[in-house]
This record gives structure tokens, sequence and C-alpha cells, in this order.
């Protein structure tokens, strides 16, 4: 009997900086489950890149922790997917430093979000910082994935990635899978809700702009309340109404209602019913999510047990493709791997 075609890899990671918002889940993190069906998923959390920014060793690895529990508490299920930490698998970084001799400076130096948190952080524009999107390259390379599912920040990384993949195969023969970007149609890019022009993001100093997956219900109808919006007065989709806008994406993504039905839903009715209404939507649509996360994050065994032996099943499937770059470039071999 012929073997049953491979599976397609999809991959994705997400740093452990804080509690993932809003943002993370619309845009990333709630896409990663339903595709578990039909590929063969790997999720990471991205430990090696949140030390590109100065964080306490004792919040990074408790963060890192708690990462891991959201994102089985967001639906991502063990039996299908391999859920790992970053820092557990070495051959990331190993390839890397071979990427890194097929990137140029100047790409690197366009980068908007190295050029945004070089801004942020005068005082430490550290090489990791400037080096972060060839360990992404690599995170996603050294699997052959198909497909990477992120919001539309990231995009410019991938389209990195692809390049880099393509130079190598160029130089060395084929041997990188170029991988596509995965977008959501509605929410790859959710806004502050103080600032609808700016991306919510965990880092943000506001805690009004974020809305956090664990935030209870009172807070986050308090902070949809606070919601900036402007000084008219009609709920519609439209250019200019940043703030509208940004609420009737989050509406129509956890009621899974069109635009048109939610604008047509709040027709004559005020901001402040409408912003209310958000609100409840969305804490009712992350309650499950709350108390599982309360569950797991207490059992600290079980997911030592889970990250350990998804973190055994990634290296081997990441060394076969080490393995083929070392060759390629001339490294000589050892059995030592
Ligand atoms: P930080 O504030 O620490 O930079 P972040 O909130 O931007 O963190 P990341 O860990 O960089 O989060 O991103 C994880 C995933 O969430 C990525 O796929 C990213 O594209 C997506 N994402 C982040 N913020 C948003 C947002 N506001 N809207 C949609 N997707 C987002
Ligand atoms: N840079 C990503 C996190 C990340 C990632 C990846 C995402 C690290 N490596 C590989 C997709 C594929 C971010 O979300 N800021």
């Amino acid at each position: 009997m012929a073997d049953a075609p491979e599976k397609k890899v999809i991959l994705s990671g997400i740093q452990p900086t804080g509690t993932f918002t809003l943002g993370n889940y619309i845009g990333a993190v709630r896409n990663w489950g339903p595709l578990q069906e039909q590929y063969r998923c790997l999720y990471f959390i991205a430990d090696q890149h949140a030390i590109t920014v100065r964080i306490e060793p004792a919040q990074l690895r408790q963060k890192t922790l708690e990462a891991y529990a959201q994102l089985l508490a967001c639906g991502i299920d063990l039996d299908k997917s391999l859920v790992f930490i970053q820092s557990h698998i070495p051959t990331h970084s190993q390839l890397a430093w071979v990427l890194n001799c097929s990137t140029q400076f100047g790409e690197l130096s366009r980068m908007t979000q190295f050029k945004d948190k070089s801004r942020k952080h005068p005082d430490d524009i550290n090489a990791g910082l400037f080096d972060y999107p060839v360990l992404m390259a690599a995170d996603i390379l050294i699997y052959q994935a198909d497909l990477v599912p992120v919001g539309i920040d990231q995009m410019q990384h991938l389209e990195l990635a692809r390049n880099i993949a393509n130079r190598f195969n160029g130089r060395y023969g084929e041997t990188l899978k170029v991988p596509e970007g995965y977008m959501p149609p509605i929410g790859a890019k959710v806004m502050s809700l103080q600032d609808p022009t700016k991306k919510m993001s965990k880092s943000d100093t506001n805690p009004n702009a974020v809305i956090l997956i664990l935030d209870d219900k009172d807070t986050i109808i308090r902070k949809f309340k606070r919601a900036v919006t402007d000084s008219e007065m009609e709920i519609v989709y439209r250019e200019g109404k940043d703030g509208i806008n940004n609420l009737l994406t989050i509406y129509s993504v956890v009621t899974g209602k069109s635009i048109d039905d939610a604008v047509r839903e709040f027709d004559g009715k005020g901001y402040g019913d409408f912003k209310l209404a958000v609100g409840e939507a969305v804490a009712d649509h992350l309650e499950p999510v709350r108390s599982e996360y309360a569950r797991l994050i207490q059992d600290k065994a079980y997911l030592k047990e889970c990250y350990t032996r998804c973190a055994g099943e990634a290296l081997k499937m990441s060394y076969r493709t080490l393995n083929k770059v070392y060759k390629k470039v001339g490294f000589v071999p050892t059995e030592l791997r």
C-alpha cells in the first residue's frame, strides 16, 4: 500500500514576555488549535527571543511556564501537536549560526521591529535584538515548515526567512523548504484600546490599553468601557474610525458574527451600550480559557512531562535538517549527533 501523504507542517512561536493579550489570541494563538486537525503542528515558547530585551531570570522562568499553560488552555491538544520550549532544542541556535552567514547586515538593519525596539531600549541595542529574525528563521526552517500562522507584525520577519532559505538553497542546492505565511482573514492586527492607531502589545505599560486573556470579567468590561473611540455617534466600520473599527473587529471574532451583522445589531445604539456588549462578549468567550489555565498552572509535574516529551520529539525532527545543512556547508561529519 502506498504511504499516506505526509501532513504539511505548521510552526509558530510566542514570546513569554507576559500574559497573552487579546491581540496575541485573536491574531495568532486562537487560530492554532483548529489547524491541528489538518496539519502536523509545532508550537513553542520563544524564551531565547525574550532575552533580547531585559527580563529578570526568575520572571522569565515563571512566565515561560505560564505561557506554556496558556497555550494549552487556548485549545492546543498535545495528542495532535508538539508544544515545547525553544531553549530545550539546541538545534535552533545551531542552525541560526549557519543562517547568519547567509544574511546581510543591511537586511537586518531594515527590520521594523529592530528599529522600534532599539528606539524603546536605546541603552541596550544588543546583538541578539539585531539577530532576532535569523533565530526566528532557524525556528521555522529547521522543521521544514510549510505554513507559519502569525499576526501582521511578523510578516516582515517571515519574508526575511523566505529570502534566507532561498539564498541558502541557491548557494548550496535545495535543502530548506521556503515557508508561507498564514494570516487570519480578520483580526491580524488588534489595536490598543487607548490608542487605536497602535497595535495592542503585551509590553504596553498602560494596563487599560490591553486586554489580557486571563483578566476577569469585571476588569475586561471596565477596560472596554474606557476604550478610546471618537467624537461621532455612529457605529460603522469606516476609514478614520480606528477605535470603533477595532471594537467591531473584536466583537465579530469572538461572536462569530460578520462585521455587517454587528453593525446592523448596534444600529441606533450609543457607544456606551456597544462597548459594554463587546466587553461582555469577550469576557464570555475567554472564560473557558481562564478556568482551564487555572487548572493547568497548578499541575507543574504535568506541564514538565508535556514539554519534556514534546522537546524530545521536536529535537529528533530538527536533527534531520541540521545534519543536512551541516553536510551541505562542508562541516566534517561526527558520530556525536
Ligand atoms: P511584545 O509586546 O513583547 O513585543 P507582542 O504582544 O507583540 O509582544 P509577540 O510574542 O511578539 O507578542 O507575538 C505573538 C504572536 O501574536 C505573533 O504571531 C504576533 O504577530 C501576534 N500578535 C501580537 N500582537 C498582535 C496584535 N495586536 N494583533 C494581532 N496579532 C498580534
Ligand atoms: N517573533 C515572533 C515569535 C517567534 C516566531 C518564531 C513566530 C519566534 N520564532 C517562528 C513564528 C515562527 C513573535 O511573535 N514576536
